[in-house]
């Protein structure tokens, strides 16, 4: 579960060193460079990565994963690559009288600023479809994760059991 999850800021060091007023000038473009750092896209951290083993024989695989969005602008997750399937897709899943029915989310997966996106919460996850070989408890699978804004990053997914909710 991700109840309570930490708000983790980024550290950024601070830079305590005595200036001499010849390097002042110096300071003040440090300064705005440093302005030009905090205004980059945020990166997307990645809280929790994991696809559930699938039954023997199916070639595809679920997988979920929670995003948080420090920054102070909406991204968006484009897309997802991974060795282990021919391609992955990003749906939801909506029980309607019952019956569960997943969509693809063709304009992907919005991150709202300062908050955390859990597929698992929403409905969400990701489809390996394709898969180039069985996904086993206790494997890992590399994937890539494609933002709107933040630059791509890579993901290691863990092969484990859906936790009892
Ligand atoms: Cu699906």
């Amino acid at each position: 579960m991700t109840t309570g999850s930490p708000r983790r800021r980024d550290l950024i060091p601070s830079t305590g060193f005595w200036i001499s007023a010849p390097s002042r000038a110096l300071c003040a473009s440090l300064l705005l460079f440093a302005t030009a750092a905090l205004a980059a896209p945020a990166a997307i951290e990645v809280e929790s990565a994991w696809c559930a083993p699938p039954p023997k024989g199916v070639t595809t695989g679920a997988c979920y994963l929670a995003l948080r969005n420090d920054g102070a602008t909406e991204d968006r997750l484009l897309g997802v690559e991974a060795e282990a399937a021919g391609r992955v897709e990003m749906h939801v899943t909506k029980v309607t009288d019952g019956i569960g029915r997943m969509r693809p989310l063709l304009d992907g997966v919005a991150l709202p600023a300062e908050s955390v996106v859990d597929f698992k919460e929403k409905g969400y996850h990701l489809m390996l479809v394709g898969l180039r070989g069985p996904l086993l408890e206790g494997a890992t699978v590399q994937g890539v994760l494609r933002f709107e804004r933040a630059e791509p990053r890579p993901v290691l997914f863990h092969v484990e059991r859906p936790r009892a909710p």
